[in-house]
Formats: C-alpha cells, structure tokens, sequence
C-alpha cells in the first residue's frame, strides 16, 4: 500500500492554485491525471483507497471479474502498454486487473501526483476567485481552477437495513468492502443477500468452498454465461496485432466495443433460424448474446421476449430441481433492461446438495435473529451473511459530496429529481466541473474504459482550447443542460430500459426519483455529438460567461489534438 503526496504545495494548507483536482484513482482518475500532467496541468488526485483500482481496489469479494472481454476492458492510449500487458483470462478476475492498474500508475509515475486514504469531503464553487475550494478528510483545504470528477458510477455502496441486524451473532461483509486479508469461510454456514451481478459471481464462486450457501432472492435476474478460460495465444497475437483497428472501430459502436450492433430483427427469421442464431451467440457469451443476436432486443417487446424464452429454456435444462429453475427465472422485467450478471456456473450451483435458494417474494425476510436470519417461513441458521446489495450508482459518488456551485447551490440539491447535464460531462450552475462517465452519458452502457478515454481526451481538449483563448470559466448554458436531458430521457423513453426497477432508474435507492440515468442512444452516436460540440466552439457552454466567439456567430473551434490521435 501506499500513500504518496501528491506534492509539498498540498502537504500543508496553501493558497497555491492547482489546475485541476481528479477525484478518484480508479480507471477514470488513472488516466485523467496522466493525461493532463502530460498537458502540462498542475494536478492532484485524491483517492479514498489506499492505492490505486477504484472499484476494482474495493471489490475484492470471491469470483468478482469484469464483465467485458479483457482487450477490450483495458486502456488504448498507449500502443506500448497494450502491447506489453498479457492478460492471462479471457475475462479478467479483480486480482488481475488491480495488478494491472498498479502496473500502469507505476509505468507512467501516476502515483506521485494522488493522495491515497483521502477523501474529498466538499467542494465549493468561490465566484469571485472563479476557483473551486476543496476540503478532504486529512484537514486539507485546496484551491483549484478545474475538478474533474473521477469517482466512479458504481461505486457509492448502497447499506440497506435489516430489523435486529444489531442482534445477529456471525460475522457480515460487503461483497463492495471484502476485507483486503480475505474472509475465511470455510466450513461456515454463510447467506448471501442480493443476486446482482456481485451476489451471482460470489454464490458459483463460494458454494464448492463452504459447509453450506444460503442464497437470499428477491429479484430473479437473468444470467449470461462468458466461457471464461484462458487467454487463447493465437487471439492475443491477432488482437495485438489489430489494436489499433479495434480502438478506433470502438469509437464508433453502440457499446464503445469493437463490435457492433449486428443487423437484423428477431422476427424477421424463422423460429429455427432464430434458435440457431440464439444459440450462436449464446456461445459468444456475455454481452454478445444480445448484440450479436439481433438489434431489436432492447426496443421491441415481442422480439425481447425470444430472446427470454432461450434463456428460460436453458434455466430449466440446467437446474435440476423444477420449482428451484421457476424461482431463478426472471419475472418482472424484460430481459438485458437491467444489467445481466455474467457467470459461467451460477445454474448449475443450484445442482448442488449445499446450496439453498430462498425467494423473499415468498417468503419476506422479518428480521436477522442472533443465529442467522428469520423469514416468514422460519429461521436460516448462519455464521456469516455477506451483502452484495448494490451501490447508489450513477450520481451517489458526487452527490455524497458535499459540492457547491453557484450561489452555494448544492449538486445533490440539483439533481433531487434526477440528473441533469449537459453530455454527461458538465452542470449549468456548476463551473469548471467536469464528471467522467457522468449521468447522461452512455457510461455503464459502454466499455468502460473506452467511455473514460473519450471524456478525459474531450475534456483534456476543452482545457487546452480555454488556455489557448485566456479563458478562465467554462460552464454549460441551462438551456443546453436541459435539451440534453430531455433528449438522454426521450431515448430512454423509447427503450424498453424504463420498464425494469433498476439501478439504472435508481430504483433501489429509497427515495430516489425514478429518473433513467443514462444516456442510451448509443457511445458512437453520443462520441460524435461531443465531436461536433467541441469543433462548433464548445458549442452550448459559455467561457466567462459568454459563448466562444460571442457577440459574432462565428465559432473558431480549435482541431482536437486527442480526438485526432483517435479519428
Ligand atoms: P445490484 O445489481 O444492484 O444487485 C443488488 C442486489 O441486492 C439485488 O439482487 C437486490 O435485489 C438485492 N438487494 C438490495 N437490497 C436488498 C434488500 N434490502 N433485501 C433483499 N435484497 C436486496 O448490485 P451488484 O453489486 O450486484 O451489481 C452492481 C453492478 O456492479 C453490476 O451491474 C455490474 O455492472 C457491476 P432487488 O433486485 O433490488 O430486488
């Protein structure tokens, strides 16, 4: 573990102006601040953690591992690093990808400009400096023209609470916070709330390991194998070989990966033509079962449910017990509107003679009794429960922070009936703050690393636009803001997405308005809309508080360095 200064100017309180503060020291963070030290910025990360990964520094639970492809789910911005890295999984494991984090903070001496353990506690927008004051949890008080806010979409860990928790004699864990030593549950009697994508990968990970596995359902989700193996020797020399053709395919896809959306509706073919495909790309695995199925499955409700009736099929050719594969299969939402868990073996771990599913829609959790956990239909006797009970996603990072912009409006206060922004990336209200894979963006509908690249180059780009024209402010004009919203919540509007209860509606946040999150018209589509913006002049901010150019029409839109290097 480390814990670098990110330089003696912060060591103490210091009116010094930094350029930019980064937020967060995760894949997001990482690049922001390589990315701007090299624009010649003056920067200091903050980082929560006591080193570098993010939620890949946090999730440390069994069997977590990245739902995307591992050269796909890795930095482009450096041929050299992409060139030396050999991933050793098809689907990389949270070991792997944090050792390989740590390797691209210690290659290109990242870890020197973050501090680690540190939390940033407020922000506060001062007017009349037009800076950003920020106060972290050491007692440090900064003074910054920019912050850009890397703290991640899944990442704020959401504790519900449980009647007579406090009562309860066994051990808990978040599958969010797993203990860095590990958790030793051998021979344990263990219950696990929640079947997100972190409860699934724990059960099939945790079932052969322990004396008995209690899962806790409330909401059936649907589940898509990855076939992950080892990395295919012949696949990585091709992709090696290709990087610099996928990167720049990825910039133009749905998803931001290097493939797209394939043609073709799910009831355009006949019934067996339709299973052969199904089943293809059920082989593909992940993600690809529906992107390179059909490319109507998000939109059209009939088409959405063939692809459902494939999965139930599997669910029941694979659980042995009949009412335990009814129990797994998903009722109340369409299938891939909310977010599939990937996992090789969570079916089959319902064969096992260890495992016990108890559906809470049945029968409701009461309370947690010393000895474990009563439902309505009795008491489960456990030495351990482990909560894999989701995140405040989306906006819960920032708005756990106290920020400030304007007139000391607060960015929680803001967004109490759902996120506004202007692309993602900016709020009216809230000057030289920039969020990467914000609300409104495509974030966790995309690649994630192909997401962060794209804003950091766009804003690293804005930055160095505003020095070369003097200017000190940039902030997104309210009209701006809200045309964006409106468009983000018509395409949501025209996806099936809004008929699940999911986090990506903050649906498992109580209290939270019922508010889609993201921005669903597709990475390459919203890629090209941050292009335009920015070669129209940044066109819907304000620098100083006047539009670039203002009062003549003519906009003098600068050639991005960064987005060439990608074009
Ligand atoms: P998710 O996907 O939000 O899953 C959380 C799970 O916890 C889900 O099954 C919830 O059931 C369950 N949950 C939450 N609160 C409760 C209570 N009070 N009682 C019972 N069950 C509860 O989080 P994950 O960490 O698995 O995944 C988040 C993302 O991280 C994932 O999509 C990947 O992108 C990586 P519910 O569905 O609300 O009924």
């Amino acid at each position: 573990m480390n814990n670098h200064s990110p330089g003696d100017s912060l060591a103490e309180p210091s009116p010094a102006m930094l350029d930019v503060v980064v937020i967060g020291a995760g894949f997001a963070g990482l690049y922001s601040i390589h990315k701007l030290t090299r624009a010649g910025l003056r920067v200091a990360g903050y980082e929560k953690g006591g080193d570098v990964g993010g939620v890949w520094y946090w999730n440390r639970y069994p069997g977590a591992r990245c739902d995307c492809e591992s050269h796909v789910y890795s930095y482009g911005f450096s041929d050299e690093l992409q060139q030396e890295w050999n991933w050793t999984l098809r689907y990389s494991e949270q070991p792997e990808i944090l050792q390989y984090l740590g390797h691209v903070a210690d290659r290109f001496d990242l870890r020197r400009h973050i501090r680690f353990n540190t939390t940033v506690l407020a922000a506060i927008f001062l007017e009349s400096e037009n800076c950003w004051q920020i106060e972290t949890s050491d007692g440090d008080r900064v003074f910054s023209r920019f912050i850009v806010a890397a703290a991640g979409g899944i990442s704020a860990v959401q504790r519900p609470t449980f009647p007579g928790f406090e009562r309860f004699a066994g051990r808990s864990y978040y599958t969010a916070q797993w203990p860095h030593e590990g958790a030793d549950l051998a021979g344990k009697r263990v219950g696990i709330i929640g079947t997100g994508a972190s409860g699934v990968q724990c059960v099939s990970t945790l079932a052969p390991q322990v004396q008995h596995l209690t899962v806790f359902q409330r909401t059936a989700n649907w589940v898509f194998p990855v076939w992950n193996g080892p990395t295919d020797p012949a696949v990585d020399r091709r992709v090696k070989a290709e990087y610099p053709h996928l990167r720049r395919a990825s910039l133009d896809t749905a998803g931001g990966f290097p493939f797209d959306l394939v043609e073709g509706s799910a009831l355009s073919v006949s019934a067996e033509e339709r299973a052969a495909i199904y089943q293809r790309a059920w082989k593909l695995g992940g993600v690809m079962f529906m992107s390179r199925s059909f490319n109507d499955l998000l939109v059209n409700r009939e088409a959405n449910e063939t692809a459902a009736e494939f999965v139930r099929a599997y669910i029941r050719g694979t659980v042995k017990d009949p009412a335990v594969a009814e129990t797994l299969i998903p009722v109340d939402h369409p299938i891939g509107t909310k977010r599939p868990p990937m996992d090789d073996k969570y079916y089959e771990t319902f064969n096992r003679d260890n495992v016990t599913l108890v559906d809470l829609r049945k029968s409701p959790l009461i309370e947690f009794v010393p000895e474990g956990i009563r439902t309505s239909a009795g008491v489960h006797e456990l030495d351990v429960v482990i909560f894999a009970t989701g995140f405040d996603t989306i906006t819960g990072a920032l708005t756990r922070i106290d920020i400030r912009g304007r007139e000391g409006r607060s960015l929680a206060a803001k967004w109490s009936t759902g996120a506004q922004t202007y692309l993602g990336l900016a709020m009216a209200g809230f000057p030289n703050l920039f969020t990467i894979t914000g609300p409104l963006s495509p974030s966790v509908l995309a690649n994630m690393p192909t997401a962060i690249e794209q804003h950091v180059d766009w804003i690293t780009d804005c930055l160095l636009f505003m020095r070369e024209h003097g200017y000190g402010v940039v902030e997104p004009t309210a009209a701006a803001e809200e045309e964006w919203t409106r468009h983000s919540m018509e395409v949501a509007a025209g996806s099936l997405f809004p008929l699940a209860n999911s986090w990506y509606l903050g649906c498992n946040v109580p209290g939270k308005p019922r508010v889609f999150g993201v921005y669903v018209g597709g990475f390459g589509h919203y890629r090209r809309k941050c292009d335009q913006v920015a070669s129209a002049g940044y066109e819907g901010f304000l620098f100083d508080g006047a539009a670039h150019g203002a009062p003549t029409a003519a906009r003098a839109g600068t050639p991005s360095q960064a987005h060439a290097s990608h074009a």
